[in-house]
């Protein structure tokens, strides 16, 4: 494992995944080390009291290249993005976010020689045309969703930046990820997250897509452990550097549902599917990561009983 980046810029960090990867990086490396951003701000926020905090816009370049520079950043990772539900609402929102945030931070990156850059990519790159099942590392990347167009363009122009400039650039393609500190910013995966929510605040669940939806999810601690896992890795040892599969649960609905009703039997969901269905109908429901077990070492540790267990017994000390 290298360690070898002192000043860390971590944008969209008031996000899902951006607010437990800020407060882990905090641990790791120092609480002053780690700058917090974030377009907004977030009242009580505990990413922005717990360190350096600045607002910052990541579609603005100079923004971007500004902060780089005056606080001395020498990595970044980049969280900010719109997600699939919200992109679809908004597409042409979606690819400014998503791809002049990315193209700015790599630039910024490039002109002032940073030595590593996260940027994650998602389940989302694949479409109707890939294998659902097992979905290779390597395979047909025709995504429906802009979402989904973004994070290939994104995996595309990452892997270019090594290639023409030596840069470090790092990203997974992580399925969707349910956590119990931050609440999801507007994916197709969200119902995942809602249903323990909703399950220990009001005993009842409307899901948004079918029982049967098979999608691949991880629990927070092993996203947090695959980031950090990956950016600590030695370079040498990648093949891929921005396009890492990686797999830990493949679920369906049905089976969230059941694993909740262990702990709270009347539990009860109604699945009424709407346009979030079509989206998770194009996604793998299971990936093979064996590129990201062998070159960095992945294994996830959570299932999704032991899961379960643990997202109740967080919600119920928020809510109960
Ligand atoms: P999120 O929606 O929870 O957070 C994104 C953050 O970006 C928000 O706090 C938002 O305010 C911020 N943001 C939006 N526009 C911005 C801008 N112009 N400038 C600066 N910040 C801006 O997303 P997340 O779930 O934390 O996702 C983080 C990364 O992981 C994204 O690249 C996402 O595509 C990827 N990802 C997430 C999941 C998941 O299930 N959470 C799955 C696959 C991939
Ligand atoms: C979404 O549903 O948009 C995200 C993702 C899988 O990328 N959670």
């Amino acid at each position: 494992m290298t360690k070898d980046f002192k000043r860390i810029l971590v944008t969209g960090a008031l996000g899902q995944i951006g607010s437990e990867l800020t407060a882990e990086l905090r641990d790791r490396y120092g609480r002053d080390n780690v700058i917090a951003s974030d377009i907004k701000t977030v009242k009580d926020s505990t990413v922005m009291e717990g360190g350096p905090w600045t607002l910052l816009d990541v579609t603005d370049a100079d923004a971007v290249e500004k902060t780089v520079i005056e606080l001395d950043i020498d990595a970044v990772f980049h969280m900010a993005a719109i997600l699939s539900a919200t992109g679809e609402q908004n597409p042409q929102l979606c690819w400014k976010v998503n791809m002049d945030g990315t193209i700015n931070v790599l630039e910024a990156a490039r002109k002032h020689e940073i030595s590593r850059v996260i940027i994650p990519s998602s389940i989302a790159a694949f479409g109707p045309e890939t294998p659902r099942k097992d979905t290779p590392q390597e395979t047909v990347l025709r995504p429906k969703t802009m979402y989904g167009v973004t994070k290939v363009s994104g995996e595309l122009v990452c892997d270019y930046y090594v290639r023409k400039y030596g840069l470090d650039v790092r990203g997974l393609r992580y399925p969707g990820i349910i956590s119990s500190e931050t609440l999801p910013g507007g994916g197709t995966t969200d119902y995942a997250v809602d249903i323990y929510y909703k399950a220990v605040q009001e005993g009842r669940y409307t899901c948004f897509v079918r029982e049967d939806t098979m999608l691949p999810m991880m629990y927070m601690p092993d996203c947090i452990k695959a980031t950090l896992d990956l950016a600590e890795a030695d370079f040498g040892s990648l093949v891929h550097h921005s396009d890492f599969n990686v797999g830990a649960l493949s679920v369906t609905a049905g089976d969230i549902a059941g694993s909740i009703r262990k702990h709270i039997p009347g539990f009860s969901v109604d699945y009424e599917p709407d346009y979030r269905q079509a989206i998770a109908d194009t996604w793998p429901m299971s990936v093979d990561d064996s590129a990201a077990r062998e070159e960095w070492g992945w294994k996830p540790e959570w299932d999704l009983d032991s899961m379960t267990a643990d997202m109740l017994e967080k919600l119920r000390d928020k809510f109960l």
